[in-house]
């Protein structure tokens, strides 16, 4: 028994490259942060939107909490042991009614790290169901290497290039079914992918991606992590994340943008487009 997390769901983890669903808030206290997201979405339009959407953990509150919700890091530290930082964050906003959809992907691909083997928590603030495009899981995939993706650059295809892995059985998926304040929590590694969002509502999830075990170590660019528990991590260049102490702390709000010219060079190597998110 870890925790939080129970040998089963330990089990499945390392079996599987996933576990769903786990809770971490009430419904209530869910709706309560999704107000608080679209609030700051309304008031700062530029800062937060589908093109702006990494790392927004830096520079509001509300997010801010979620990184350091003793639920999920109790979560991670069943999983990865108890020290570990924060690679990066990710709002997957997908509206009612539209075209957008993840490809099959293995999020480790472009990450440009020594291992694979970190994890993304990836939180609901509404339902995520199968009409609204959840995420859904190939089993047992993290256990192989990292296989060829082919960028496409789709215009739908919210993932940064686009990037997909070819001839995967689908009748071998899981859907990951949540409701609001519960999360699931997938492998680097493992295969996965979301459909479009089909119902009247919006499908908000908010993905902690990665928490990473400091052993691991970056070798594509240079990305400045979040200290989030244990021992400092060992970086060649030392940069290190702070904490924004309010909604758009200038100082959060410099951060941010070095911190995401970073992702974007991380994940955009060797491309041949690069696109704004
Ligand atoms: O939100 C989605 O539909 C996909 C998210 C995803 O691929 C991820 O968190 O790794």
């Amino acid at each position: 028994m870890g925790k939080v997390l129970n040998e089963k769901q330990i089990e499945q983890y390392h079996d599987e490259g996933f576990i769903v669903p786990i809770r971490v808030m009430s419904e209530d206290e869910a709706l309560k942060v999704k107000e608080r997201v679209e609030e700051a979405e309304k008031a700062f339009p530029e800062e937060f939107n589908p093109e702006n959407r990494n790392n927004l953990h830096l520079t509001f509150m509300v997010l801010d909490e979620l990184a350091h919700n003793t639920i999920i890091l109790d979560a991670v530290e069943d999983l990865i042991g108890p020290d570990f930082s924060l690679w990066s964050s990710v709002m997957f906003i997908k509206n009612p009614s539209t075209e957008h959809f993840v490809s099959w992907h293995q999020d480790a691909t472009y990450m440009g790290m020594t291992s694979n083997d970190f994890l993304t928590p990836w939180i609901a603030l509404t339902p995520s169901t199968e009409e609204m495009g959840c995420m859904a899981m190939i089993p047992g995939s993290h256990k192989q290497n990292i296989l060829p993706h082919q960028d496409t650059f789709d215009e739908n295809n919210i993932l940064t290039r686009g990037q997909v892995v070819k001839d995967v059985d689908e009748k071998k998926a899981v859907n990951l079914i949540l409701k609001p304040g519960e999360m699931s929590i997938h492998h680097g590694a493992v295969i996965h992918g979301s459909k479009p969002n089909k119902s009247k509502q919006r499908r908000i999830g908010f993905a902690l991606q990665s928490y990473c075990p400091h052993g691991i170590e970056q070798i594509i660019g240079k990305n400045i992590w979040m200290q989030i528990r244990g021992g400092k991590r060992n970086d060649r260049d030392g940069l290190q994340l702070r904490r924004p102490q309010f909604d758009m702390d200038p100082l959060a709000v410099n951060l941010r943008k070095i911190a995401n010219e970073n992702y974007s060079s991380i994940l955009y190597h060797d491309a041949k487009i690069t696109r704004k998110y």
